[in-house]
């Protein structure tokens, strides 16, 4: 029950807390903490995914994917159906939206006791009457007999069979009209009844009331909002004002309806799929997101052997490496990366190089290793958001190039893999794309990038990059050929197909011969300050380097325009 059922290997002890505990703790602690919507079990995966500590399961947000209404026109059991579907989804503990409680305290206490045997580390109860109206929804909506609430309280604490369970009375009073008084005297009568937090709401526009409860309880309890009509308020003065923690508390649903809408209405307005293939994620991400992996392990385990189905060839399930050379300065940036390398720049909270990890892992590229230089102290795994990462140096980046930091990581270049820049984002698709084309070296081609520097634009090529291709981009759906390198750098610049993006994937068969050439290059003595380009076209004299063509979705960050290019790129 405590972890994700498909991520589970059997029999594995947990040393992590139990999900009522998590809840516990985030509720109790001294940090502000966060609590993110979700509504099924794949918005919980992906609460997960962004990194949240704990999920609300929203009873607006599950009834609006169901269709329905947030009036209780789902039942308790719908819901407790929907929780248990989140619980299964995700290791995260869950604060349930459990409206009234769906009754007096008796369906109280018998909601408490299947939320508990369903994982379901808490719940939050609302003191007004079933069946229950959004509060965002009129005004002066009618509360609960307090004491009645009170019994509600009581009856649910009784009946939690874990000490850890977490019980949070919500107070409409402010929401519903009723003065400050009203609504301290019912969080102090909630309080005595036994709940271990309170969540105070207010469909106000400013923070106002909200801070002024908060002056006035004074800490007795731990205090719960959900910032919904006030959001502007910045986090940083309810963390000072000691509220214990913020539910964003639809935000996925919506989310969710803004890119449905878009979606359908574009795919109906154009009669295709072409135009919103590179807006949506993959059926590969939806097999990732899903662990189809486990499953195919499984049954190797449990199938007799005639009759485990053959591995698919697809890229969804090969093991493909990745290497990233994040070994450059980027010294264009300035005061941006005096103390860290290009990498590591802050993107919208996260390092840019954490963004790049995100696309290789969800593209199916795992086992990465990152090639540190200038101030390889500044990447920390633990800033990077992913589980493991091997991390190789190259001491002497200010004095060697590209080679020789792919050189550092030649021992893990065997078997299919993927080499790219650490200052590159690009859509996922284009991943996706590059590791299907059947060439043993592929490098993937922007042909809106092939002006010859010194034409004006804002993003012209970088020279070296330049490629130039057996054949031009063709935007025809019968040509899914890739094209073969010609020349690259100075020598394509007469005749250029488009800019290289910095991202290369190789077969195994490629792998060997990139550690073959580079042995040569040592030998000649030339490795130390070669780049990529040119060992790109060393290569592509003894073996077909395949071009597959993109137009635009990726970026690289040279400069400080780049930079702000990057913090928009999603
Ligand atoms: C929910 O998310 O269903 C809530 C919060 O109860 S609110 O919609 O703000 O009432
Ligand atoms: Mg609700």
């Amino acid at each position: 029950m405590e972890a994700a059922t498909t991520a589970a290997p059997p029999h594995r002890p947990s040393t992590t807390p139990s999900r009522f505990r998590r809840l516990r703790d985030l509720i109790e602690g001294p940090e502000l903490g966060f609590l993110m919507e979700a509504h099924s079990g794949l918005s919980a995966k992906l609460v997960e995914e962004a990194g949240f500590a704990g999920i609300w399961g929203s009873g607006l947000s599950m009834s609006a994917a169901l269709g329905l209404r947030d009036n209780n026109e789902a039942s308790w059991t719908q819901v407790l159906e929907q929780a248990e579907y989140m619980a299964d989804a995700s290791s995260l503990p869950i604060l349930l939206d459990g409206d009234t409680g769906y009754g007096n305290f008796n369906n109280v206490r018998r909601l408490v006791r299947k939320l508990t045997e369903r994982g379901i580390a808490g719940v939050c109860i609302e003191d007004k009457l079933f069946p229950k109206t959004n509060s965002f929804i009129g005004e002066a909506q009618p509360l609960a007999d307090m004491e009645e609430f009170c019994g509600r309280i009581r009856a649910g604490k009784d009946a939690q069979p874990d000490d850890d369970f977490v019980l949070v009375a919500r107070v409409e009073a402010l929401i519903s009209g009723h003065s400050m008084e009203e609504a301290l005297r019912r969080a102090e009568a909630y309080h005595a009844a036994g709940a271990d937090a309170i969540l105070m709401h207010s469909k106000k526009r400013h923070a106002g009331e909200i801070l002024a409860f908060m002056e006035r309880w004074g800490g007795r309890c731990p205090v719960v909002i959900v910032p919904t009509m006030y959001y502007s308020t910045p986090t940083e003065v309810f963390r000072n004002a000691g509220v214990s923690t913020i539910i964003w508390a639809n935000h996925l649903v919506r989310a969710s309806i803004t890119a449905m809408r878009e979606t359908a209405s574009r795919i109906h307005r154009e009669q295709s799929l072409a135009g919103v293939e590179a807006e949506v994620v993959s059926v590969k991400d939806i097999f990732a997101l899903t662990d189809n992996d486990e499953l195919e392990a499984a049954g190797e385990r449990y199938l007799p052997a005639a009759s485990v189905p053959a591995r698919p060839v697809g890229p969804a399930v090969r093991p493909v490496r990745g290497i990233v050379l994040a070994a450059s300065h980027g010294a264009e940036l300035g005061a941006y990366t005096a103390d860290k390398p290009k990498c590591m720049v802050d993107l919208r909270g996260r390092p840019l190089l954490s963004h790049l990890l995100g696309v290789l892992g969800r593209a199916g590229v795992r086992d990465v290793a990152v090639v540190r230089g200038y101030c390889k102290q500044a990447i920390e795994p633990a800033r990077l958001g992913v589980g493991e990462l091997v991390m190789l140096d190259n001491d002497d980046h200010a004095t060697t190039g590209e080679v020789a930091s792919l050189l550092c990581a030649v021992e893990r270049l065997h078997g299919e893999s993927v080499i790219v820049y650490g200052d590159v984002l690009f859509r996922r698709y284009i991943l996706d794309a590059l590791l299907a084309v059947e060439a043993d070296i592929v490098i993937a081609v922007d042909a809106l990038r092939q002006r010859a520097p010194g034409g004006g634009s804002r993003h012209e090529p970088n020279p070296r990059d330049l490629v130039a291709a057996d054949k031009a981009f063709s935007a025809s759906y019968l040509d899914d050929q890739p094209a073969r390198l010609v020349s690259m750098g100075e020598r394509a610049r007469e005749t250029p197909s488009g800019e290289w993006i910095g991202l290369l994937r190789l077969s195994a068969r490629g792998a060997e011969w990139v550690r073959e050439e580079m042995a040569s290059m040592q030998a000649e003595g030339i490795a130390a300050t070669a780049d990529l380009p040119a060992l790109l076209s060393r290569l592509n004299e003894r073996h077909p380097v395949a071009v597959h063509y993109i137009t635009g979705h990726w970026l690289d960050v040279d400069t400080i325009t780049d930079l702000a290019d990057a913090r928009n790129f999603s």
